[in-house]
């Protein structure tokens, strides 16, 4: 008999079950290279060509090919031609200050940052063209980044093994060895507690996992229960969907699959380009302790977040055994949670930590499970932002009066309006912000003004020009506002961002009539709330919701490379991770000055990492608490 019920195999038809069912099987594809692929296809050439994509003078992604020359993207492009002098450098698209529309840059041409702003659409096109290749396969999928996704491949398994799929081509022996369980579903002989009869005689002959196969070295890997059997098919899913992308798009992909996403993300990272890993559930420690990967790893343990956990849990230094260390030294959760708590303790000594000591607890539950490699959750399909960010770093005199903040706002408007409607496209809803805001950035980093305003879409019908007006009017005077109180210090400014933000996202059942017929009241009581009340409470309540929305857009903050700036202090981060885990920072900070108020907030705040910059902001957001006047006055 097999050790898995019915209920375990029919969970998988169920999108709510199907990924904490002990059957669960989620994939993980990421596509190799990704901009230098684009670019190879777009600009017609061939796999074989030394392409590397490149944003002014850095390169954010190295093909495969560019990859032998010991290419990376630390290199510079300087550097880089001189490992490789027949180099393909391909510089991003464009748009020209002033101008809403992006262009290709042409082959061997650099433009100047002076006059462009990144335009990263081509890119994410083609990474909704792949997005909609696996949802025409698969009926959950998660976009993860630009160029990765998570498929719950639950209900295509079920189809497998219990109706008739038409994915996956059975052959007449595969189609016989799954006639007993086919038949007796479908004439329900079994009690859905029962236990599922063991596995069809040479399951493993007849379904041989596609891929690397992860198993101990020397030892022979026998299929012995469902599971085996669902991560195989699985992988027959996967490669059926990649080879798919291929043939669609030319585009080569790794990919992972296991029994869960953290697990499967690993994998697909594990052998790059154009392969498949596969992790049986027997082979999960044997995959976890290969001495390649460390807890930080772990998709949400990288960066500093990830670093104060090995030090907390003394984790060995060298040779990548934290994971097998962690596992082996707390085989109980609670004495794991109680070793990190104490060390925890100990060390705030000396120390500050990225996260408070309350989170220990809900942490080591996840670590636990992670070195396990059965930290489970759900594939999660529901898109899209509350709030999306176009924004340059300036340089020089790039912007140094009005004239030039609204030749910008024209191009980030453009950017916004076109990334508005391909997620509308992409996610078949509607997308409406309510909140636009302005920040501007001068030489001293500290000093960051914003204005924020209500977004009104007081029309019935809007044509995408249109739209692309609205933003753009109503960003004007929200720069003019600043422009007025800050003219004589600010300029030349060194970055310039516009969001749209607190978004109503209206499902595929509504009409562009719902979306516009809602009471007019809601979006006058909006308008009250943002424009007569600029104070600290509202500003702060704001605050909190561009920040909620912040860390389910963060990919958007990845547009430009240049850009992984924190939009809500413009501090630069070296990358996303790092970006992210500040984001959390701001995140829990926001809370803390919404649960606790801004003066108990400032003991708090006083207590914790937290930079000048800061601080300096929430004096700000404390006189304005006094009076519009005074926000306005030109002292601050
Ligand atoms: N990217 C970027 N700057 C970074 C990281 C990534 O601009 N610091 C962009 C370019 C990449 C794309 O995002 O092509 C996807 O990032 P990945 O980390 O998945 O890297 P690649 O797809 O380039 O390579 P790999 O084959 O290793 O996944
Ligand atoms: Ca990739
Ligand atoms: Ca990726």
């Amino acid at each position: 008999m097999s050790k898995f019920t019915w209920r375990e195999l029919l969970d998988l038809n169920d999108k709510e079950k199907a990924w904490k069912s002990s059957l669960s099987c989620i994939g993980h594809i990421d596509m190799n290279a990704f901009f230098a692929q684009v670019d190879q296809v777009r600009y017609n050439l061939s796999v074989n060509d030394p392409v590397v994509s490149v944003q002014w003078s850095s390169i954010i992604a190295v093909s495969y090919a560019a990859r032998k020359y010991g290419i990376s993207r630390l290199d510079t492009l300087e550097s880089a031609r001189v490992k490789c002098p027949h180099l393909v450098a391909v510089h991003t698209a464009t748009f020209l200050k002033g101008e809403r529309i992006w262009k290709s840059t042409p082959l061997g041409k650099f433009p100047s940052p002076y006059e462009h702003k990144v335009s990263l659409d081509p890119y994410r096109r083609e990474g909704r063209k792949i997005l909609q290749i696996f949802q025409k396969h698969c009926d959950l999928v998660q976009k993860a980044s630009v160029d990765e996704s998570f498929l719950d491949l639950g209900r295509l398994v079920f189809k497998v093994l219990l109706l008739d799929s038409d994915e996956v081509m059975l052959n007449e022996q595969q189609l016989e060895a799954l006639k007993e369980i086919k038949a007796m579903y479908k004439t329900q002989k079994y009690s859905i507690d029962d236990q599922l009869p063991p596995i069809p005689k040479l399951s493993q002959d007849l379904f041989p996992a596609i891929g690397n196969v992860i198993k101990e070295e020397g030892s022979a890997f026998i299929y012995t229960d469902w599971d085996d059997l669902v991560i195989a098919i699985g992988s027959m899913l996967t490669d059926m969907m990649r080879k798919d992308v291929f043939t669609e798009t030319k585009y080569f992909t790794s990919c992972g699959v296991s029994n869960n996403k953290s697990l499967s993300k690993i994998a697909s990272d594990f052998k790059k380009p154009d392969t498949q890993t596969i992790i049986f559930n027997k082979a999960i420690n044997i995959f976890l302790d290969n001495g390649c990967f460390e807890l930080t790893d772990f998709w949400t343990l990288g960066g500093n977040k990830g670093k104060e956990v090995l030090d907390l849990l003394e984790c060995p230094k060298f040779d990548k055994q934290s994971i097998n260390h962690v596992r082996e030294t707390w085989p109980v959760l609670e004495d794991l949670q109680k070793a990190m708590k104490d060390r925890y303790v100990d060390l705030s000594i000396f120390q500050k930590f990225t996260f408070p000591l309350k989170d220990c607890d809900s942490m080591c539950l996840k670590i636990f499970n992670l070195t396990r490699g059965s930290w489970k959750e759900p594939v999660n399909s529901r898109p899209l932002v509350k709030s999306m960010t176009s924004n340059k770093n300036m340089r020089g005199d790039a912007c140094k009066d009005l004239a030039d903040c609204a030749s910008w706002l024209q191009v980030f408007a453009g950017e916004l309006e076109l990334r508005i409607n391909e997620l509308q496209e992409e996610s078949n809803k509607l997308l409406i912000p309510k909140t636009i805001s302005v920040s501007i950035r001068s030489e001293n980093r500290s000093s960051i003004h914003s204005k924020s305003g209500p977004f009104l879409m007081g029309r019935s019908s809007m044509t995408r020009d249109e739209f692309f007006l609205l933003i753009f009017d109503t960003a004007v005077p929200l720069v003019k506002e600043l422009d007025m109180v800050y003219k004589d210090t600010v300029y030349p400014l060194t970055g310039l961002m516009l969001t749209l933000s607190n978004f109503e996202i209206i499902g595929k059942g509504s009409t562009i009539v719902d979306m516009f017929n809602r009471p007019k009241r809601e979006f006058k009581d909006d308008s009250k709330e943002i424009k007569l009340q600029p104070v600290a409470e509202k500003e702060l309540k704001k605050r909190k919701t561009f920040f909620d929305s912040s860390l389910e857009t963060k990919k958007n903050v990845e547009d430009e490379k240049d850009s992984f700036v924190c939009d809500e202090c413009f501090k630069k981060f070296n990358d996303q991770q790092d970006l992210s885990e500040h984001k959390d920072y701001h995140f829990a900070l926001n809370l803390s000055i919404g649960m606790n108020g801004i003066e108990k907030h400032k003991t708090i705040l006083n207590a914790s990492k937290l930079d000048l910059m800061t601080r300096k902001r929430l004096a700000g957001d404390q006189s304005k608490k006094k009076s519009i006047k005074d926000f306005f006055s030109p002292k601050r």
